[in-house]
């Protein structure tokens, strides 16, 4: 084997060794699970919502559309539970403010249901941030329209 053949399997070893590094940095950063928004443009808070989520490490795909209902309905929203933007994840339903932390617990639970909701947009929770804080519910909804108190949060 000459010099130069050696050279050359150092310079494959290292660039392997940046390979699988460079692969796990990638793997790392995009760790967070999977979810799909639906919003319409012209809605700031649920533009502040997905930055809040992205900040939690989720993949997220927004899709901006005319008219939020038709997903409302297809996604199994209750009329009472409606917000401004639904999204899907891992084939839960998720109506408006829900917290990343919740989500996440939703995800590690696993609780045969539909999804959750924070119905209106309550003042305080993620996407809707000022001095005032309203108290809120996370609400877990089934497909049949049973609902429970998944998280409650405390006003100020
Ligand atoms: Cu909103």
């Amino acid at each position: 084997m000459g010099k130069g053949n050696a050279q050359l399997k150092k310079q494959t070893l290292l660039l392997a060794v940046f390979a699988v590094a460079l692969g796990m940095t990638l793997a790392l950063h995009a760790a967070g699970p999977e979810i799909t928004v639906y919003k319409l443009s012209t809605c700031g808070c649920c533009g502040l919502w997905v930055e809040h989520l992205k900040k939690n490490d989720f993949q997220v795909t927004v899709h901006e559309v005319p008219s939020v209902d038709e997903y409302k309905e297809r996604y199994g929203v209750p009329k009472e539970l409606e917000s401004c933007h639904t999204a899907v994840v891992a084939g839960y339903t998720i109506e408006g403010h829900v917290p990343a932390s919740d989500i996440l617990r939703l995800l590690k639970e696993h609780p045969a249901a539909k999804g959750l909701a924070v119905p209106g947009m309550p003042l305080g929770s993620p996407g809707m941030e000022g001095s005032r804080k309203d108290a809120y519910d996370v609400i877990l909804f089934t497909a049949d329209g049973k609902t429970s108190v998944f998280q409650h949060y405390t006003g100020n």
